[in-house]
């Protein structure tokens, strides 16, 4: 990464933003961002993106300010660097994530009754069951991989159940669909072309299953057109928030608990403590999310010409939040590179914040829990059998392979 001073500083009196040519989005970038990171956060509260064209912002501070004005920094030009405004995207916008007011209020409305505390909490007893059985099986192994025998498993079976879609296809389309949703997070590279060809059969299979009548009669996405028979959706909106919930609701939690799973293996005083004290599932959750989070950047664009600290920027500017430094910011984290289970981690940016924060996040945070708890409870220790194997993705942090031993309690 090299920086220098931007390029008419001379000509004009206004502060300039330091310039990077850094890419976020390289293989070897991903593999390890924290130290790439460190060096964003270091060279001030807003830096320029050459290679990009886009501001970014690498700083908790900075971040949750820019999260939290809505009408600023905009959604409906789309969280990805692509501006929908001007260039076409891969599909047609969602109407909750890449929506501003008016829109976006009425849909989050909807959707966020159903994701209420309220609404999912009665899903936990059929989750801790699930979770149970999904123990029993990786207990029995003894070695397994994580990702297809536990962190995919268990949100394939229980979150796809909760929405009420068929069981055919979910293995084969479910996780390549959100795969293809979080690299538009980023920019139009080859990840993101590669995986568009790759994705055609999906997104046929994801248009089908968001349909009424292939959805059961008491989920959440039967829920979602309840709410349009009751008038507070137009009928075509239905279809298309089941689709957000199975865009969004899937590689993000699978992910989540790849995360955690590494977390521990790589810790195990910290799996000790989790193990000795089940119930500080839900806090461990939390601290997983904070250290190896799941999301680590997307867009914001300018509505309007505004100062971010310091820096003037034009409209129509996208902006970069990096989500996954502000979780490791000294500014805000005491000993932010340490895992921690005993740490309060609330405030963290994994779910984002302000009208757009993470609508799923209770159901998230939920699953996590449950499975992270029956694991707490049964499991003594685990321990990586070999490299586990990243996944590469433009927005979103987690692996396709994990080989692990498992040790009973
Ligand atoms: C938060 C999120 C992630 C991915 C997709 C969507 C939302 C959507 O609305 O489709």
């Amino acid at each position: 990464m090299s920086s220098t001073l931007a390029p008419d500083a001379a000509r004009t009196s206004a502060i300039h933003a330091p310039v990077t040519d850094f890419d976020p989005y390289a293989d070897a970038v991903l593999d390890d961002p924290y130290p790439h990171y460190e060096r964003l956060r270091e060279l001030g509260p807003i830096f320029y993106l050459s290679r990009y064209g886009a501001y970014g912002l690498a700083r908790h501070a900075e971040i949750d300010s820019v999260l939290r004005d809505s009408a600023t920094f905009c959604s409906s030009a789309g969280v990805g660097l692509a501006n929908f405004h001007v260039e076409t995207p891969w599909r047609k916008p969602s109407i909750i994530l890449e929506a501003d007011p008016p829109l976006h209020g009425r849909t989050r409305k909807v959707v966020a009754g159903l994701l209420a505390p309220a609404n999912i909490n009665k899903l936990r007893v059929t989750m801790e069951r699930e979770a149970e059985l999904l123990v029993d099986r990786v207990l029995a192994k003894g070695h397994i991989d994580a990702v297809p025998d536990l962190c995919a498993a268990f949100p394939l079976k229980v979150f796809a159940d909760a929405v009420g879609i068929p069981r055919e296809g979910r293995e084969e389309f479910l996780l390549p669909y959100g795969d293809m949703v979080f690299n538009a997070f980023g920019p139009v590279n080859e990840r993101f072309k590669v995986c568009l060809d790759k994705a055609q059969g999906a997104i046929a299979w994801i248009a089908e299953v968001c349909k009424r009548e292939n959805l059961t009669h008491d989920g959440l996405g039967a829920q979602l057109y309840a709410a349009a028979d009751q008038g507070l959706l137009d009928p075509e909106e239905a279809p298309m928030l089941v689709r957000t919930l199975l865009s969004a609701g899937l590689d993000t939690t699978v992910f989540t608990l790849c995360n955690a799973m590494i977390c521990f293996a790589r810790e195990p005083e910290q799996w000790a403590t989790l193990h000795a004290q089940p119930t500080m599932a839900r806090q461990a959750l939390e601290e997983v999310l904070r250290f190896e989070s799941t999301f680590h950047s997307f867009y914001r664009t300018t509505t309007r010409e505004v100062e971010v600290a310091g820096v003037a920027l034009p409209k129509e500017q996208k902006i970069c939040v990096f989500i996954g430094s502000a979780n490791r910011d000294p500014r805000r984290w005491p000993d932010a590179h340490k895992f921690d289970v005993n740490r309060k981690a609330n405030g963290n940016l994994a779910f984002g914040t302000g009208v757009h924060g993470c609508a799923g996040q209770m159901i998230a945070r939920l699953e996590g829990e449950v499975l992270l708890g029956a694991l707490a409870r049964r499991v003594k220790s685990l321990r990586l059998e070999a490299a586990p194997v990243i996944h590469y993705n433009n927005s979103v942090r987690g692996y396709d392979s994990m080989p692990v031993s498992l040790l009973a309690a």
